[in-house]
């Protein structure tokens, strides 16, 4: 059944990636977007077939008019990045909270059906233990990770107080073809392609053996669906991984990227990033045998789409 999709960040790196799957899949989008990260390329070639509206998440009286006869709300605006949040934990903070809290508020009002929320595995912090799973205790390290996680409360609360339903998909680095690679504050496998495409060497924070499970756009898009249209008794108010399971060295991925593209020059190695994780890997089971989640595309595989789009 066609249903009507509101994303937020739509003209972001997920939020473009879910408004090309869902046009296709031909549901009524809009999209809102401050156009602060985003940017309208991502979506020229759907431009038309969209409703945007260039608008901030803090805005009230946007809110409430971007939220008027949705029935889904794929919530992924925000100030993404540890290491931006680190510098600058107001902003972020004002984004990444406030923004959502007053989409709640209008989601709320507007009696929408549900809100799929873009929850991040920084929440686990340095938990000690591998794999992560949902029920371990969060122990967040950045400013982002305690925005990220608090936005999580705040969609539970929402639903007990006032029925609001909501689900958290705790993404684990996710990259992929439109994820913006020329910020400081860009993912890890973005600014390594950009970089070595320009001739220059990227630097890995810490010794290379971090590691992340790394997931492909494709598995958060899928995931995405599947948490709008799963039972109520489900999803909502509940937390899933979205990661693939497997995880990959900083190391490898540079030595990946560098054997696609031909680049031969070892990279530069800095000092670990302040608020950084060392590893971080998904138990997926609860996705997988609650959603039907299944990463179908593989990092391999998804590197090389990635690579090739750049
Ligand atoms: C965090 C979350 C992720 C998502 C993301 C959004 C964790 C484990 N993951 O990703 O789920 O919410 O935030 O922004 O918290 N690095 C380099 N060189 C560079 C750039 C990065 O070595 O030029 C390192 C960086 O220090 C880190 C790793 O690569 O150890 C991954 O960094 P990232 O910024 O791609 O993603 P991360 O893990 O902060």
């Amino acid at each position: 059944m066609m249903a009507r999709y509101l994303i937020t960040g739509i003209a972001g790196f997920i939020g473009s990636s879910l408004a090309h799957t869902l046009v296709e899949q031909g549901h009524d989008v809009r999209g809102i977007d401050n156009l602060s990260t985003g940017n309208l390329d991502n979506l020229a070639d759907i431009r038309h077939a969209i409703d945007f509206h260039e608008m901030d998440l803090q805005d009230a009286t946007g809110m409430k008019s971007a939220c008027d006869g949705i029935d889904y709300i794929l919530h992924q605006g925000a100030l993404a990045s540890v290491p931006r949040s680190v510098k600058d934990p107001l902003t972020s903070h004002e984004s990444n909270i406030n923004g959502t809290l007053n989409l709640l508020i209008a989601a709320r009002d507007a009696k929408v059906r549900r809100i799929v929320y873009a929850a991040s595995s920084s929440a686990y912090g340095d938990q000690p233990t591998q794999p992560k799973q949902e029920d371990m205790l969060p122990r967040p390290l950045s400013p982002y990770a305690v925005q990220k996680l608090t936005c999580e409360y705040y969609l539970q609360s929402f639903y007990r107080a006032y029925g609001l339903e909501g689900v958290c998909l705790r993404y684990f680095n996710i990259f992929g073809p439109r994820q913006a690679a020329d910020s400081p504050y860009s993912g890890v496998i973005a600014q390594f392609t950009f970089k070595m495409m320009e001739g220059t060497a990227p630097t890995i924070f810490g010794d290379g053996l971090t590691s992340r499970d790394f997931n492909y756009v494709d598995n958060a898009v899928s995931a995405n669906l599947l948490a709008c249209l799963a039972p109520s008794e489900v999803a909502t108010g509940r937390v899933f991984n979205i990661g693939t399971g497997k995880s990959h060295t900083l190391n490898e991925v540079y030595a990946t990227i560098a054997g696609q593209l031909g680049f031969t020059a070892q990279p530069i190695y800095g000092p670990p990033r302040a608020g950084d994780i060392q590893h971080s890997l998904a138990d997926i089971t609860r996705a997988s045998t609650e959603l039907g989640y299944l990463p179908k595309a593989h990092f391999h595989e998804g590197l090389k789409k990635t690579v090739a789009w750049y």
